[in-house]
């Protein structure tokens, strides 16, 4: 039988294959084979919808609250639901025998194709094809192709593809599946059909088109109707194409998007499907050039992390933050779709080096909140602004009140009144972004202020406590959830330090630098020498937690919590919780339930010497559960960075194979989006060693023995830097139009390098 899509199809160490139809693992391919372009998400779904499949596509940004305890994304209407029906059977899986079926997400191009052979009860066979994409160039398009062949005898089939309004959201709690939308217009026209729905609660309008073409040998015909007749002699083939746009709009006339998408899909489909194919191929490989990373070696290690990379190439978007990341991309609904903390410190680096507008992006979406998280701030009698917990499409506070527990019971939740440190998170990711990009146009409109009102929340936030006489930030929750309501939490108070250490930096540099801007600013939020005076003293005074004999305590008394003794950290270095221990009581211990010091110890590395980061490192490893998914990735990054490559390499292997593994049990609810930004930076920060130290690009390598090279791009201040490093030298190249040199590190040594030259810096023995 012919290939249709071989064509089109990779080489195998791009592509992530299924081999089998497995109903168990259905949801969970659903999320793995995900599609998307930072504007549409579409779940992996198989194109006739089985039973039990869970069809999701998602807009990014849009939202709706309607039955929910709170907002979630909503799920839209299915556009990809096929129905092929022959002699009164229906082909698909579980309607008819499978003999043959394989998938493969094709991770260079983003397309997902399939060939299945069924077999209906009188024991005919039918060919199967399909390939799917959801265009990269133009963000409105989804398109898919499917080439059905009679194997054994002639056969008339009716063929249908109605744009489905049965899906829901899935219920989280109790509340059951709920619709987000209703129907606004359902109309036909010459070249396809047209269906609008409004979101209940905003009237968010999204607007459908479909056309459909056959085509048979020379033939080829659009479906006028949503039912549509092939006839076919025995292996014949025919291949129907069909091009679905989606346009949103929160116009409430109506009657104004409907011409637009009419138009839009007519002049798709002129351009046909080949050509929108082809330049969707295009966009890919432009968007891989930018950021792919080879690992010479271990070809299983370099897929499993460019399954991660593409993950997030599919949920960027460069705009003007109508919408970040959230916590399982566009490909589930997952934390309903809500944005955290994993976005700024998880997410945001892989775009910062490789794709900075869409970091700017995620940034403009804090920005444009600003005001919401003023609001927040104040309603708690604080000053500056302060940033919700959870936040979707308003910047509002979203954090459900009640959720499952691992163990499935429900707990009530209160990390939106106590997991604070996102405010300092929000301005680390500011200043990431400022010293790896120097985009002062975007500092001098948003980053400044963001910076000046997150410092201004923390002053008021902090208290001095004349006893110790340091200031301190009580009553909160670290990135280990386990313990709630604890004071000094030292991942919280250093990243405050940090917050208030940049946005001093940052007031000198701008009333220096940009005295006219500065004067714009500090009349527009208020900001006075004096309270700069403040934030100068408080820095020198906030309480570190940390010890003489170089520990950091996770927080005031988690040293004098109960010790727990973690068996089979060498079998697997993720520990179950003992049985011994309830999960009501898992506070009352030392185990922690994510990177908390650890991760303090990697976003501020020129802080921490490297016997404190390995004394820590040892320390809470015994005592960490990883019962999150953003804790490995980081363990890997830290175990590089002290020598431990054997540790490391472990880690970086649970963490790149998270979502294929389904390690969490979760995956079906999306894929677990600061993993994957996480794993990026486990590479490129851990291993590769790529570190900002006082603002300079370092590299300081550690490859696992396996890798015998790595190789990627970087985008740092304007500049493309290429970079390989194997294990005796680090070569670097940087391109540019001008006549330029760049200063970094490498090996821990300054070194000027020149535009368009190459460089290789050798390892010194023993280095
Ligand atoms: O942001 C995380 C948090 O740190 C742990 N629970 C899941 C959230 C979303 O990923």
């Amino acid at each position: 039988m012919k290939d249709y899509f071989s064509k089109h199809r990779s080489s195998d160490e791009w592509l992530i294959k299924e081999h089998r139809w497995d109903k168990k693992l259905q949801p969970s391919r659903e999320s793995q084979f995900a599609l998307g372009n930072g504007f549409i998400g579409s779940r992996g779904i198989m194109e006739e919808v089985p039973f039990d499949a869970r069809p999701g596509t998602y807009i990014a940004g849009l939202y709706d609250k309607t039955g929910a305890q709170v907002t979630e994304l909503v799920n839209l209407p299915n556009p990809i639901n096929l129905k092929i029906i022959s002699g009164g059977e229906r082909l698909g899986a579980g309607t008819m025998d499978i003999l043959h079926h394989e998938r493969a997400l094709d991770m260079k191009h983003g397309l997902l194709t399939r060939h299945t052979i069924y077999r209906n009860s009188h024991k005919k066979r039918f060919d199967y094809q399909s390939l799917r994409f959801v265009s990269m160039r133009n963000k409105h398009i989804i398109a898919m192709q499917v080439c059905i062949t009679p194997l054994d005898e002639a056969a008339t089939f009716t063929v249908e593809n109605l744009l489905d309004l049965s899906v829901t959201n899935v219920g989280f709690l109790t509340e059951g599946n709920k619709k987000h939308f209703r129907v606004e217009g359902v109309s036909q026209f010459d070249t396809g059909e047209y269906l609008a729905v409004k979101t209940l609660e905003k009237g968010m309008l999204i607007a459908y088109g479909k056309s459909m073409i056959i085509e048979k040998g020379h033939s080829s015909r659009f479906a006028r109707h949503v039912t549509t007749q092939i006839k076919l002699r025995k292996n014949q083939t025919a291949c129907i194409t069909t091009i679905f746009s989606i346009f949103t709009s929160d116009n409430k006339d109506t009657k104004k998007i409907k011409p637009v998408v009419k138009g839009f899909l007519r002049k798709s489909a002129n351009m046909g499907f080949e050509r929108i194919l082809k330049e969707h191929i295009a966009s890919w490989d432009r968007l891989w050039q930018a950021s792919d990373v080879r690992i010479k070696g271990a070809p299983h290690d370099e897929r499993s992390l460019r399954f991660n990379m593409y993950h997030l190439l599919i949920c960027g978007r460069e705009g003007n933050g109508e919408s970040s990341i959230g916590a399982k991309t566009l490909s589930g609904e997952g934390y309903r779709g809500h944005i955290f903390w994993d976005a700024e410190i998880f997410i945001l680096p892989f775009f910062l080096y490789n794709r900075p507008n869409v970091a700017k992006n995620m940034l403009l979406y804090r920005y444009h909140r600003l005001n919401k998280a003023m609001q927040i701030a104040e309603s708690r009698g604080y000053k500056g602004a302060m940033f919700p917990w959870e936040s979707a499409a308003t910047g509002e506070e979203t954090t459900p009140a009640w959720a499952k527990n691992f163990d499935g019971s429900l707990i009530q939740i209160r990390t939106h009144e106590m997991e604070h440190h996102v405010t300092a998170d929000v301005a680390y990711a500011v200043y990431q972004y400022y010293v790896a990009t120097k985009d002062i146009r975007f500092m001098l409109k948003c980053g400044f202020e963001m910076i000046f009102e997150t410092a201004r929340f923390w002053a008021s936030r902090a208290g001095y406590n004349p006893k110790i006489k340091k200031y301190e930030i009580k009553h909160v929750i670290g990135p280990d959830e386990f313990h709630e309501d604890v004071d000094n939490n030292a991942y919280t108070n250093s990243m405050v330090y940090f917050n208030l250490m940049a946005a001093c930096g940052m007031y000198q540099k701008m009333k220096r630098l940009y005295p006219k801007e500065y004067r714009r600013l500090s009349k527009k939020i208020g900001l006075k020498k004096g309270e700069v005076g403040e934030w100068k003293r408080i820095i020198p005074r906030i309480a570190l937690n940390l010890k003489r004999n170089g520990l950091i305590e996770q927080f005031d008394g988690y040293f004098r919590k109960r010790k727990v003794k973690l068996r089979n950290l060498k079998k697997h270095p993720i520990p179950p919780i003992p049985r011994s221990i309830k999960l009501k009581d898992v506070g009352k211990t030392q185990l922690v339930k994510q990177a908390d010091v650890v991760m303090l110890l990697y976003l501020l590395p020129d802080k921490f010497d490297i016997k404190t980061k390995k004394k820590n490192f040892y320390y809470y490893l015994k005592r960490t559960v990883h019962k999150s998914s953003l804790s490995a990735a980081v363990h890997a990054a830290i175990a590089a960075e002290i020598g431990n490559i054997k540790m490391a390499y472990r880690y970086f292997d649970v963490a790149a194979n998270m979502d294929l593994t389904l390690l969490y049990g979760n995956t079906d609810d999306g894929m677990h989006a600061a993993s994957l930004g996480v794993t990026w930076q486990a590479a490129i920060h851990g291993f590769a060693g790529m570190k900002i130290f006082n603002e300079t690009l370092s590299i300081n390598p550690r490859l696992p023995e396996a890798w015998k090279e790595i190789s990627f791009c970087l985008k740092w201040q304007g500049y493309n830097l290429k970079i390989a490093i194997n294990h005796t030298k680090v070569n670097v190249q940087f391109y540019s139009k001008r006549k330029d040199f760049l200063k970094i590190k490498v090996y821990n040594i300054l070194r000027k390098i020149e535009a368009d030259k190459a460089y290789n810096f050798p390892r010194k023995r023993g280095g």
